[in-house]
């Protein structure tokens, strides 16, 4: 038998963040598709769509009419998952079998652009540097409130990923308890920092930029790498170069680098397959518990789920649900294919 290769092998690679391992199958990638075709989706034309809740000078699905805002515009969630007055409360039953608490929290949605047909692909540097600015401000806020141990930032992109509107945005939901892939996370960069007296991701950004082969694309204050344990066909982690625990640790300008960063990133990926290339994306950073946490390190995941072409997309089913997550093409392949792919509209 020959020697083990990444490139022919089937095998598992492991994601120190979370500790979960991920099935590789590099000889796979053959197979014939006679499954499901997504249909294409299409790129949004109107600038301004009446029937749009988050357009200006609209009026939202309570009532409510938005400003007629000029940059960026952030708006309580009318249908918020959480709720900041929720009363305390435990529930428990058969010696701690069945668990329940109460939890409070804040959603908020940040529309990014008055212009319904921009995506960040499409906005220019200032204004997504206006965008950066407003995720600083509401992480700031929100985790300043007492009760607030966690703000999620995340976007979810296009229809394919459940997004309810092509309108370019947002959403903040902000909780009392540190959700389960963050508390992995946590844990994982606690333990890193513990064993080898190290930050596991200021380590494993010396690594790739060392090893270059999974490396998209790199500023002076950003570096996008394709993980060497990443699900998703075209995941991508976007990485702080310097150790900031959270969005409020960047200056001046490390926000025009993380603005740059995220219009490069998306630019790619519209060039991949299908504009505006779905996706869900966000933001890891410190919790807000008022606990210094200086072994976090600043970062962003995108997860899009196309495969190889616009209709052909991956779902998480079968083995995945059962067993594993489990890649046909390399993280290797698909950083090659994002690096070759243009930059500029
Ligand atoms: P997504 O498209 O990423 O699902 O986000 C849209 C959010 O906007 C969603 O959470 C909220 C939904 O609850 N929303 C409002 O707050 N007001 C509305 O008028 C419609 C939708
Ligand atoms: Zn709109």
């Amino acid at each position: 038998m020959s020697l083990f290769s990444l490139v022919a092998h089937p095998h598992r690679r492991f994601n120190p963040l979370t500790g979960d391992w991920v099935l590789v199958s590099p000889h796979r990638t053959q197979r014939p598709w006679q499954g499901q075709l997504e249909p294409a989706a299409s790129p949004q034309s109107v600038s301004y769509d009446p029937a749009c809740y988050m357009c200006p000078g609209n009026v939202r699905a309570n009532g409510e009419r938005n400003p007629a805002y000029v940059t960026t515009f952030v708006f309580e969630n009318d249908f918020p998952a959480l709720l900041p007055d929720t009363p305390e409360g435990e529930w428990k039953e058969g010696d701690r079998l069945l668990v329940a608490e109460a939890e409070r929290g804040v959603c908020r949605v940040i529309c990014f652009s008055p212009r319904h047909d921009l995506t960040m692909a499409k906005m220019d540097r200032a204004a997504l540097r206006a965008v950066v600015d407003v995720w600083v401000a509401q992480y700031e806020q929100l985790g300043a409130l007492p009760y607030i141990r966690h703000v999620q930032i995340f976007e979810n992109r296009g229809a394919l990923m459940g997004c309810s509107n092509p309108h370019p945005h947002c959403q903040v939901w902000s909780s009392a308890t540190v959700p389960n892939e963050v508390r992995k996370e946590q844990l994982a960069f606690e333990r890193h920092q513990a064993a080898r007296g190290e930050c596991l991701l200021c380590q494993y950004l010396a690594l790739e930029r060392r090893l270059g082969e999974r490396l998209v694309a790199e500023n002076l204050h950003f570096t996008v790498v394709v993980p060497f344990w990443a699900v998703w066909p075209f995941e991508v982690l976007i990485l702080s170069r310097h150790h900031r625990t959270a969005l409020d640790r960047l200056n001046s300008g490390e926000r025009d680098a993380l603005a740059d960063i995220l219009k490069r990133v998306t630019v790619r990926y519209d060039h991949l397959f299908e504009v505006p290339f779905p996706y869900s994306m966000g933001f890891h950073q410190r919790p807000t518990d008022g606990q210094p946490h200086e072994e976090w390190h600043l970062h962003a995941h995108f997860y899009p789920p196309l495969l190889r072409s616009a209709t052909v997309r991956k779902f998480m089913v079968g083995y995945e649900m059962l067993a594993a997550p489990q890649r046909d093409i390399t993280p290797e392949y698909a950083a090659a294919r994002l690096r070759e792919t243009a930059e500029v509209e």
